[in-house]
């Protein structure tokens, strides 16, 4: 299928851009995917338990939304939370330790892969949409405290749109103007579903727009620099405007839904052919001559050291003390 991307251009993203912040979103990436694949070989080797879904693939979408926007807006995902949590600053030791259940987890142990927070990550969410109205009542908050500078980034899968609690907030927030940029990453399944059989339309967000009286855009979520621009520019609109955006970025999960999944129903070749965001990141910086592959190469070793001393600590983490388990938690 080819997609009518929102134009942007690389030059004006590298004149916003200094070498320090692309070097650092390439180490953000880098270690996202170290996370990733530490935790995963943790899950096989039974250290971790639950659900596990894999954000390998999509790193350039949140790492430079997180660029664009900043830590000072609201930030609400899906259960593929890993990433996220890392770019909004939690430690790899207290993500790795809430994978392993123990005591000094991000959650206490208590949430898993699913549920990481952070002070402006209002958390992983395990329900399908389940984000999208949390997501619309921070760009509430923001508007009711008069934060003009403030937006709320809601993140949700292809899958979502399809949900009642989607339509319900879209309607809302365009009737009230709330400052929301919704992201759906279209990886192009729902679990086993290609998204074409769930979703009646094609370009998304371009089509769901219309129909709330928003802007849609498109958007190559594989090109950082692109989606840096994009973001950036996304924010300063609603800012502008007070009004919400609907941005779909299409993109590839490079592993199966989560962990159990052998993705047994997906081309192989689509796979082998598909742009990885991080190839295409250092391509671009040996390009502009920003960093050496053997520099790159020690980034990546130190990075896989520290996930894998987060392993050691979690290991070595106390579980939670029994009498404590209903504490935190909220059941109905
Ligand atoms: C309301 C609800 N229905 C069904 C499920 C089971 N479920 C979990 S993930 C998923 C697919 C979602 O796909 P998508 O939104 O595209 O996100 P992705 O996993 O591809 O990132 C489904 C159906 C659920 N968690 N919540």
């Amino acid at each position: 299928m080819s997609y009518h991307f929102f134009e942007t251009k690389k030059e004006s993203a590298l004149e916003h851009l200094s070498r320090e912040e692309i070097l650092t979103d390439f180490r953000h990436m880098l270690l996202i995917r170290q996370f990733e694949s530490r935790a995963e070989s943790a899950y096989q080797a039974g250290r971790v338990g639950g659900f596990f879904h894999s954000y390998a693939g999509q790193e350039a979408i949140q790492t430079a939304a997180v660029r664009a926007c900043g830590l000072k807006d609201w930030y609400s995902t899906t259960y593929r939370c890993h990433a996220l949590a890392l770019l909004l600053g939690a430690t790899t030791d207290e993500l790795m330790a809430e994978l392993y259940g123990r005591e000094t987890g991000n959650a206490k142990g208590r949430g898993g892969s699913m549920h990481f927070y952070t002070e402006s990550l209002l958390g992983g969410f395990g329900i399908v949409g389940g984000q999208v109205p949390i997501g619309t009542g921070a760009a509430f908050t923001c508007k009711y405290l008069g934060q003009k500078d403030r937006i709320s980034l809601c993140f949700m899968g292809d899958g979502a749109v399809a949900q009642g609690a989607f339509h319900e907030s879209l309607n809302m927030a365009a009737l009230w103007d709330l400052p929301c940029l919704y992201v759906i990453e279209n990886n192009k399944w729902g679990m086993g579903t290609a998204a074409h059989r769930a979703i009646s339309v094609s370009a998304i967000a371009e089509t769901k727009a219309v129909g709330y009286g928003m802007q849609g855009y498109t958007i190559d979520g594989m090109d950082y620099l692109h989606c840096y621009e994009a973001f950036r520019f996304f924010k300063e609109e609603i800012i502008r405007t007070g009004k919400p955006i609907l941005v779909e970025a299409i993109t590839e999960r490079l592993k199966g839904h989560s962990i159990s999944d052998p993705a047994l129903y997906r081309d192989k070749n689509i796979l082998a052919t598909c742009t990885d965001p991080i190839v295409a990141m250092k391509k671009l910086i040996l390009e502009k001559g920003f960093s050496t592959e053997e520099e790159m190469e020690k980034m990546d070793k130190e990075l896989r050291e520290k996930v894998v001393a987060s392993m050691k600590y979690a290991e070595e983490s106390p579980w939670p003390n029994i009498a404590t388990l209903e504490e935190g938690v909220f059941a109905p």
